[in-house]
């Protein structure tokens, strides 16, 4: 099915990969070299305040060339949508990574940390701050390196990187102690202080300043104390306090952070800088895409290195780039050409079947200046949190007090945040028998957050149960939900691709989904079921935007609770001798990332224990581990 006719005969949308509150990310591929891709659509009719968003993400991705940054392959706009194409990347966001294997070593840490630093340094050096780095907009590809994505809050001030910024953005559990008191503030500083937040969600697995009352949550960052667990090395507890420093003039740079003794250990080099933001030309790219085109290779490459163009041509060109790069043969689909045909201006056209279709950047460009609002508290778009009152005499917290000014409103707000992974799925249909219980690996690790050991010992020896069992699993042809969409039947799950699973050592779906049931409702969490899928929320009533600083900042003080997921009892294949195995996988649907991450922790370790002993309901001797 098409269902946007100006994709026709480029793109083959699949599934929902993503969903933020103005956009939608679909896995499709690119017919005309069969490479996969990610397209985030958005409806012109809901971007509403967003637009600039778009404007600034699309501006800074058409700059930003890095190995560490999410490329952007082609824009398109038709009279209802905003079309990007972007890299594809399959491993799906590094906060997921985290949570699966609970936290890294100090080796993989280091690996991450490096790319992170990396792409921070290249984005730095062309005047870019990217001012909302946190795991979720990180993403792994397939050989497991990162990318960064969603720069809709960059900010490229005029005046460079010296040039203060005053718009407050970004998730509170990430800002910068002088962004959350509304000063002024430099991108580069504060994008360092959300680096050393996630350098130590990397090696600790939780949030160094975390609470569900926002009030406190900010007087946590403002006094800079966080833990330091037993487990973190001298190197890396001196590098998470050089990025953790309050005053924004003590923090490290981002020079000196590339030669970090901590950053550079095992390797011979520090973390280099390349300011390239041009195509890179090869002759053998350009001859295959000659051969398509009917030009010379010396015209494709005029006409490719024009400007920073974002056609089907270029999205071509990337991809066919990237699959030499990767030894890959070089081919086009011959059924592609038509779409590569010139025009006569010397361009070539990215989708010439509907005439409004436009680059949309030149569109954009007439949309509201984006420009860094200065103390404009009523125009709308931002909230600025600049008190009078000198600096001396007020509370640093009384601004988010004081009631939203008329017309002030929410930089941001995201809702749905749904990731999931490509799982090969398919329902049961005649599974009975018993399964050999997994042993899942206990956990070791030192246990310094709110969440009750035993819940976080549940989750995390599942998901370590489940990373062994990764390793046996074959790769399944996906079957549609359509093809057996029986919801009495749980679906099962085998392949490579498995991820934000718990196993369990139960042999019956039905009694693991009746604990999971009664777990929510002992944690007082309203849930909806759908099968033999649970979906629950916390608080859900009025904290839709508390993701964000700017939104805390209307309403002050207001609880990090709100999240909403998804737990669906599966049926995992492939792992004891071909019998199954009954598993959980769990789905973010909304909210702040670890708030979900505690939440399910809690209901897991709730629904794997024994039902009381007095409690009339069923027992089963096959319990969740
Ligand atoms: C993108 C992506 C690219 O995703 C919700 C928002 C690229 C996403 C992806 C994935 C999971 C599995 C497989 C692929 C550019 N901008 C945004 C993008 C936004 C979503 C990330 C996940 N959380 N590949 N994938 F996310």
């Amino acid at each position: 099915m098409v269902r946007y006719a100006v994709l026709k005969g480029l793109y083959e949308l699949d599934k929902t990969i993503g969903c933020g509150g103005f956009a939608k990310v679909k896995l499709a591929t690119h017919i005309a070299t069969g490479e996969k891709v990610a397209v985030k659509i958005m409806e012109k009719s809901a971007l509403g305040d967003d637009l600039p968003r778009v404007k600034l993400e699309v501006d800074a991705l058409k700059t930003l060339v890095h190995q560490h940054i999410c490329r952007l392959y082609q824009t398109i706009e038709t009279e209802s949508h905003y079309f990007m194409v972007m890299e594809y990347c399959s491993g799906g966001e590094l906060f997921d990574h985290i949570v699966e294997k609970n936290r890294l070593s100090e080796t993989e840490s280091r690996k991450f940390f490096r790319q992170i630093v990396s792409a921070v340094a290249y984005l730095h050096s062309l005047g870019f701050a990217h001012r909302d780095l946190k795991p979720e907009n990180i993403l792994l590809d397939k050989d497991q390196n990162l990318k960064l994505i969603d720069f809709g809050l960059c900010a490229k001030p005029k005046g460079g990187m010296q040039a203060h910024l005053y718009t407050s953005c970004g998730s509170p559990t990430y800002a910068a102690p002088e962004l959350i008191v509304g000063k002024k503030y430099l991108g580069s500083e504060v994008d360092i202080w959300s680096m050393g937040v996630l350098l130590y969600a990397l090696l600790c697995g939780f949030l160094p300043f975390d609470d569900n009352s926002i009030e406190s949550l900010y007087r946590k960052i403002l006094s800079g104390k966080y833990d330091e667990p037993s487990w973190l090395s001298n190197g890396s507890r001196r590098l998470i306090r050089a990025m953790l420093q309050i005053d924004p003039k003590k923090r490290i740079t981002i020079e000196e952070l590339c030669s970090h003794p901590w950053v550079t250990a095992g390797f011979l080099t520090p973390v280099t800088v390349v300011k390239k933001t041009n195509l890179e030309r090869n002759d053998e790219v350009l001859n295959t895409m000659s051969a398509i085109c009917a030009e010379s290779a010396g015209d494709v490459w005029k006409a490719l290195s024009k400007s920073t163009r974002t056609d089907y041509t270029t999205a071509t060109y990337l991809l066919l780039l990237d699959r030499k790069l990767r030894g890959l043969s070089l081919r086009i689909s011959s059924a592609s050409r038509p779409h590569f045909r010139r025009q006569p201006d010397g361009e070539y056209l990215g989708a010439q079947m509907v005439p409004s279709l436009n680059n949309f950047i030149t569109q954009l460009d007439q949309s509201p200046s984006n420009k860094e609002p200065r103390k404009s508290p009523n125009n709308g778009k931002t909230y600025n949190v600049l008190s009078q009152t000198p600096e001396s005499e007020k509370d640093p917290l009384k601004s988010f007090m004081e009631p939203p000014a008329p017309g002030r409103k929410r930089l941001r707000s995201r809702e749905e945040d749904d990731s999931s992974s490509p799982v090969p799925v398919k329902r049961a249909g005649d599974h009975k028998g018993a399964v050999t219980p997994s042993t899942p690996v206990p956990s070791n690790s030192k246990e310094i957050q709110s969440t009750p050991g035993s819940a976080k010992k549940v989750i995390m020896g599942l998901e370590r149960g489940l990373n062994k069992m990764r390793c046996v699993l074959t790769p399944k042809r996906r079957i549609k939900n359509e093809e057996n969409n029986n919801p009495d039947q749980p679906i099962v799950l085998s392949g490579k691709g498995l991820c934000n699973i718990s196993s369990t050592s139960s042999d019956s779906p039905e009694y693991v989904l009746q604990q999971l049931r009664r777990a929510l409702q002992r944690k007082g969490i309203f849930c909806r079921q759908k099968g033999f899928t649970l979906i629950g929320g916390t608080e859900s009533d009025d904290t839709e935007n508390v993701k964000d600083v700017a939104a805390v900042a209307v309403r002050p003080f207001a609880s990090r609770k709100a999240c909403r997921f998804q737990l669906e009892v599966c049926l995992l294949e492939g792992v004891c001798d071909g019998k199954l195995l009954v598993g959980i996988r769990r789905k973010r649907l909304k909210g702040d990332a670890w708030v979900y991450k505690r939440v399910c922790e809690q209901v897991l370790a709730l629904a794997a224990e024994h039902p009381p002993s007095n409690s009339n309901e069923q027992t089963n001797s096959n319990c969740l581990i």
